[in-house]
């Protein structure tokens, strides 16, 4: 650069203005280019870093007793992905997460151990493994052990979203547990079961009043699904989650997804542009990410970054799931897919 043209920067830099043509090529790349980067935890070397924290704090001195899957390339934000959060939480026998509610979304993915419950707006459900769980924006949550083990489960929250819109707000309850106001499977009851109340008008964001999608039917449903058709080239069999009562994604920053992968399938190269968490409950594979192979078996937890090309093999039945900010892309017209 001319000694002019620095001096020229220098001078225009005191009152607040830079020069659009030095960065127009990175504001403005002719496609994704993330600087968050593929990555894989394997829940057999995590597991016992995880238990060591339930032996370095207790469940109400932490909060939250979580260890945050950070991505490699964006170390220091508290993020999986651009716009989503990753964590590995734990709660011990006895132990309870004291109630709070903030303005960003949460959903849970039971991983490990059993006796645990999530308390979401008055109501409890038992926390069973594959279970997918969420926490609305603003709903008064808490987590309690009842039982005789550990539990692990995933977190996902929209954090990073939140955050870049400066519309984060929270709050702690008067209670550390909130009061049962409604028995257990009223919410599914009621919002679940293919009816709904007369009275019932949701607006198309809003989240769904259903907060459990229990790992048992939707596992019944993908085996009948993979029984009765062939794989899909490039998603083998995949669904998503839906609120019952709009068709639309549980929560409006969030989508998730099932997917039944046959063993000895290899899907076809996709990519898009929500980068996508995913989880797997069952069975064991390969996750090709832009050229990169990596080894996935149960719990383990890979991201695929945006516009990252994602191929998947099973070495045995697979079942995987997955998260990411699709809903938000297409609200605003963004999200793209490519079949390869
Ligand atoms: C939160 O409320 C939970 O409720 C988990 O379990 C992780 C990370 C950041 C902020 C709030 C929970 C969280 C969180």
């Amino acid at each position: 650069m001319t000694d002019a043209r620095r001096a020229y920067y220098d001078r225009i830099a005191a009152h607040g203005l830079t020069p659009l043509w030095e960065v127009l090529g990175a504001l403005v790349p002719p496609e994704p280019r993330s600087p968050a980067v593929p990555a894989l935890w394997r829940y057999a070397e995590l597991r016992e870093h995880v238990m060591e924290a339930g032996r370095v704090i207790t469940a109400e001195e932490a909060e939250r007793r979580v260890l945050i899957l950070e991505n490699p390339g964006l170390r220091g934000q508290s993020c999986i992905t651009q716009s989503l959060y990753a964590g590995l939480q734990l709660i011990l026998p006895g132990e309870v997460a004291p109630a709070h509610r903030h303005t960003q979304s949460a959903l849970r993915l039971v991983l490990d151990g059993e006796g645990a419950y999530t308390a979401v707006d008055g109501e409890r459900t038992t926390m069973r493994r594959g279970d997918f769980i969420i926490t609305p924006a603003w709903t008064f949550h808490d987590h309690g052990n009842l039982g005789d083990q550990p539990v692990v489960w995933l977190d996902g929250l929209d954090i990073p979203t939140v955050r870049f819109l400066d519309a984060g707000f929270a709050e702690k309850a008067v209670t550390q547990v909130q009061s049962v106001a409604r028995p257990e499977g009223d919410a599914l009851a009621r919002y679940g079961a293919n009816l709904l109340p007369l009275d019932y008008a949701p607006k198309p964001a809003d989240p769904t009043r259903v907060f459990v999608y229990p790992h048992e039917k939707t596992r019944a449903a993908m085996q009948a699904i993979a029984a009765a058709s062939a794989p899909d080239p490039h998603l083998a069999h995949k669904q998503r989650y839906v609120n019952p009562a709009t068709g639309t994604s549980p929560m409006p920053t969030i989508a998730a997804f099932t997917q039944a992968i046959p063993a000895g399938f290899e899907t076809r190269a996709l990519r898009s542009t929500d980068g996508t968490i995913h989880v797997c409950l069952e069975g064991s594979g390969e996750a090709e990410i832009a050229g990169t192979t990596y080894r996935f078996a149960e719990n383990d937890v890979f991201v695929v970054p945006s516009w990252h090309r994602l191929q998947l093999r099973a070495s045995r039945d697979t079942m995987l799931f997955s998260f990411s900010d699709r809903p938000v892309q297409q609200a605003l017209g963004l999200w793209r897919e490519e079949r390869l």
